[in-house]
């Protein structure tokens, strides 16, 4: 039994313990994850209030989310809002105020405010790891997932130069099955011809369920886009009523900054887990106390 009622139970229901424990006991026994002896039930409620309560996919998420995080250590390593400051500063970035009509966080991603001479792909990439930890934590966005707005105005050669293969396979392995959190909707606005072959890059990897929740706005997007967002969801700058687009970017670029050592943590976190010190997590192969205190 599982399905998306479960997924509305705070975390402390009694009706969630058998799930919990089924998914931990499926994660330690999983031969990549060997050394790992404790995961705490808030880290494994992510896993699965994202497949809602189904205990196989939980934990196939949560294998891939531990692989990731192990072969792009050139993205998941440092989590620093403060080493991108200058990107964060230039309103690249925002998750807007307000969710929308169906409860799903909104985010921002404005590339053309992204200058590719000053920042890496991987520095940018790491905004969007950095504030997918901090949403994942609250449970209204694990149950009510997010939507993207990805704003491609300023689209150049030099962004689309930038975007390897290898890169494009960990966009789409990220989008669909490597975090814990549900897309429930990509918009692209603004989008040039030339954006097509990088986005025929993406596309191919991605599932058949994700695919169908791209929508391409192009330039006319204020007619569109409201079809999906009410107007005090919206930025002025995105044909809403809501906070403006620079003011939204300034207020995230603080809440990011006011998560640096949480993001530092679970960046040097052998599994994500930071309920659980480093320590708890893995199996020790110490000596044991006693024979340190011999002679
Ligand atoms: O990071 O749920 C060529 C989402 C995104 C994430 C992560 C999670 C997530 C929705 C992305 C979206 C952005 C980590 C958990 C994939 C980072 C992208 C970084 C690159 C360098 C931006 C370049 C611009 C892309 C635009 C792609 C648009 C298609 C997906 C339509």
């Amino acid at each position: 039994m599982s399905g998306p009622w479960l997924t509305e139970l705070p975390d402390d229901s009694e009706q969630l313990g058998p799930y919990v424990s089924s998914l931990r006991r499926g994660a330690l026994q999983a031969a990549e994850l060997s050394a790992v002896r404790s995961f705490s039930d808030g880290f494994l409620l992510r896993f699965l209030r994202a497949r809602d309560f189904d205990v196989e996919l939980s934990l196939k998420l949560l294998l891939n989310y531990q692989r990731w995080r192990k072969e792009s250590p050139e993205i998941s390593c440092c989590l620093s809002p403060s080493s991108v400051l200058g990107l964060l500063n230039s309103s690249y970035h925002a998750v807007l105020p307000q969710r929308d009509h169906t409860g799903s966080r909104v985010l921002i991603y404005r590339i053309g405010q992204w200058s590719p001479k000053d920042w890496s792909a991987f520095q940018v990439f790491r905004v969007s790891l950095m504030t997918s930890e901090i949403i994942s934590v609250e449970t209204e966005t694990q149950r009510r997932g997010l939507k993207v707005i990805f704003d491609l105005q300023g689209w150049s050669l030099g962004h689309a130069l930038q975007i390897t293969p290898s890169l494009a396979r960990k966009i789409s392995s990220v989008l669909a099955d490597s975090f814990p959190l549900k897309v429930r909707g990509i918009h692209v606005v603004n989008e040039p011809v030339f954006f097509r072959p990088v986005f025929a890059m993406i596309r191919p990897f991605l599932p058949e369920k994700i695919r169908q929740r791209i929508h391409m706005h192009g330039a006319h997007f204020h007619d569109t886009l409201s079809d999906y967002f009410s107007p005090p969801v919206l930025p002025p700058e995105y044909g809403g009523e809501g906070l403006g687009i620079e003011e939204a970017c300034q207020d995230w670029t603080n809440q990011l900054l006011r998560s640096e050592k949480l993001l530092h943590q679970i960046a040097s976190h052998p599994t994500g887990d930071v309920a659980i010190t480093a320590e708890d997590c893995l199996i020790s192969e110490d000596v044991e106390p006693d024979q340190l205190s011999e002679g």
